[in-house]
């Protein structure tokens, strides 16, 4: 683990935490899982596959967005800003940022896989040798602290791409945007990369795609259950499942199963029926309106939109209202 990395909370602390959650989800109606458990290393592997699918359309244009603006983001931020991304995955988008910022006081990523997260900043150490890189292995849904860069920062800025808000109902939306605020504090700011609501025939075969890289990313979650939990989820008997919930304007990903059946976990057994699902993950897309009112609503004012020219992807700057 290099020497700047914290890593916040005990594999077996995380294990235990995985554990109950699971056991949670299984006896629920409906069973629910939280779609965080995807991103082991096998997960975030497949999910950088995901990136890269014809279907999947997020990746490219948020990044599009990102070429073509990201030296006016960076005039907006301002100089000596400390960085901090939230689930920052192979940080492979952080650097259309960076390289535009006046003296960046820090990067601070943050991911639950810290062999994920540190095996992929080599890149962004070679690219910007004088920026210091402060790793924190940690859920961010869960309280964090942030680590002190040697130089002193100007401000904090939450840089939170992907649509990875989209993963959150409007109330945790509301909670978490809520938390970002204490974090960047008085004259803070958030640079949020959110999906925006378009037909289905476009949303449902990018999270169902040809090659069938999202159902085994989807699947990969009861794969990880039977590997670190010791449960005896038979994959075979599970598929993968994408809809477009329009009344509540998100794509759920679904494992259905396939035929009755019990599953084992931690000496308890759960029933499953034929066409049962685990739902694993909400992907809501939003609306411009929308966004305007939750930024207000969470302690922010909308300042800039960038999106690209269908519409579908959106940078949006938002500074902290006292
Ligand atoms: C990383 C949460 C933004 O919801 O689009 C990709 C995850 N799930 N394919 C998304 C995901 C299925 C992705 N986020």
């Amino acid at each position: 683990m290099p020497a700047n990395a914290q890593r916040l909370n005990s594999p077996a602390d995380e294990r235990e935490v995985f554990l109950q959650d699971m056991l949670t989800a299984l006896s629920g109606r409906p069973k629910q899982t939280s779609p965080k458990y995807f991103y082991d290393e096998v997960g975030s592997r497949l999910f950088d596959r995901i990136c890269e699918l014809p279907e999947y359309y997020p990746t490219r244009t948020e990044r599009r967005i990102l070429e073509q603006h990201g030296a006016e983001m960076a005039r907006a931020l301002g100089p000596r800003v400390m960085l901090v991304e939230p689930g920052s995955g192979s940080s492979t988008k952080v650097p259309l940022i960076l390289k535009h910022l006046r003296e960046p006081a820090a990067y601070v990523p943050m991911e639950i896989c810290l062999e994920h997260m540190v095996a992929n900043l080599g890149p962004l150490e070679a690219a910007f040798p004088q920026l210091e890189i402060l790793p924190v292995a940690a859920d961010f849904t869960r309280p964090f602290s942030l680590p002190t860069p040697r130089l002193r920062a100007r401000r904090r800025v939450v840089f939170f791409p992907g649509s990875t808000l989209g993963n959150f109902t409007p109330d945790e939306a509301r909670q978490l945007l809520r938390t970002l605020r204490r974090v960047v504090g008085h004259g803070g700011a958030v640079l949020l990369g959110v999906d925006l609501q378009k037909p289905s025939e476009v949303l449902i075969p990018a999270y169902d795609d040809a090659q069938g890289v999202t159902a085994a990313f989807n699947l990969n979650l009861l794969e990880r259950a039977n590997r670190e939990l010791g449960a005896d989820f038979n994959i075979g008997n599970f598929s993968h499942r994408a809809v477009w919930n329009a009344d509540a304007g998100r794509i759920e990903m679904h494992l259905v199963s396939r035929c009755p059946q019990a599953v084992h976990l931690a000496g308890e057994t759960f029933h499953f029926a034929t066409d049962e699902a685990i739902i694993t993950e909400y992907s809501h897309k939003y609306t411009q309106p929308a966004l305007q009112s939750l930024a207000a609503e969470t302690g922010f004012a909308l300042h800039r939109t960038w999106e690209d020219e269908k519409g579908w992807f959106s940078l949006q700057y938002w500074v902290a209202v006292d």
